[in-house]
């Protein structure tokens, strides 16, 4: 499908989404959220895709959502579900996302790279959320997945004074799992997607699904889930191969079933 606004390439199961509006650092515009989420669900329909790095053209993962679009928006109109659903969308894609942070992820592009299962992020990276300087606060999961990635007195501090960290700061407070040269950023989320892609495919699905619940449930019902994904993947052809593999010391020929 031809896309405007972002480029989609895919090799040896993994595929690399760009978010290509370097003029504007990739604002997200209603555009691009659209065929975020096509080219995303398109993968998922697809089935041969494992693992999808996420990342921006130029220098800017996303600084935010589109600020020229969003300004002459009423209350009604930001409030509008189909907005939101974009988002929940993304977060309802069950093939693990890497962001691939290579200079700004501000605002939206902050949420955007929150919503992804792992940060991969360049040392020049920034993370913010800046809304509070334009009178408003964050609308698609800032305040909710900073806070629980970094804890309320960090959170807050982003979120009132819209001061964004760097890259450093944000491995120290664990908002990424990794910080690399900047231009080594998007070769190193590709190996971290092979070495997923690798993997069994159902394991991978139930254990993202596990860590996620993590979330939005208390421990008890966490592990009450993460237990009946652990049963489950004894059914599975790729259980038999990855403990059949270890004992005749070899590797794993995954199948995904
Ligand atoms: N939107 C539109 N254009 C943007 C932009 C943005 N968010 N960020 C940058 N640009 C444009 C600039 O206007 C400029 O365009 P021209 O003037 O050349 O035409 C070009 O990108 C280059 O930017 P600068 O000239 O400003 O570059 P600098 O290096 O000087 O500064 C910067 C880089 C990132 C510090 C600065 O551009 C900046 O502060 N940008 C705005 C960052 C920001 O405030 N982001 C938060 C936006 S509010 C929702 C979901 C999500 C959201 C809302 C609702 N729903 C589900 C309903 C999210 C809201 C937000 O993200």
């Amino acid at each position: 499908m031809p896309y405007q606004n972002i480029t989609v390439s895919t090799e040896d199961g993994i595929a690399v989404v760009t978010l290509n509006r370097p003029d504007v650092l990739n604002a997200l515009n209603q555009a691009t959220m659209d065929e975020l989420v096509s080219a995303l669900e398109e993968f998922e329909r697809e089935g041969s895709v494992r693992c999808i790095v996420l990342t921006g053209a130029g220098r800017a993962f996303a600084a935010g959502a589109d600020i020229k679009e969003m300004a002459g928006a009423s209350a009604p109109e930001m409030l509008a579900g189909y907005r939101f659903q974009q988002w929940e969308r993304i977060r309802k894609v069950t093939t693990p996302l890497i962001a691939a942070v290579n200079g700004f992820a501000l605002g939206g592009g902050c949420e955007l790279a929150m919503l992804c299962d792992m940060i991969v992020a360049a040392e020049t990276a920034q993370f913010g959320q800046p809304e509070i300087n334009l009178g408003i606060m964050p609308g698609a999961g800032g305040t909710q997945r900073l806070t629980r990635a970094i804890g309320k007195s960090r959170a807050m501090e982003m979120v009132l004074t819209g001061r964004p960290i760097s890259a450093r700061q944000a491995e120290a407070c664990g908002l990424v799992s990794r910080v690399v040269p900047a231009e080594t950023v998007l070769d190193e989320a590709k190996r971290l997607a092979k070495e997923i892609a690798a993997k069994g495919a159902v394991a991978v699905r139930l254990a993202k699904e596990a860590v996620l619940k993590a979330f939005d449930t208390h421990l008890e019902g966490g592990l009450d889930y993460e237990r009946k994904c652990f049963y489950l993947l004894f059914a599975t052809e790729d259980r038999s191969e990855g403990i059949a593999a270890f004992l005749e010391k070899r590797r794993p020929a995954f199948k995904g079933r």
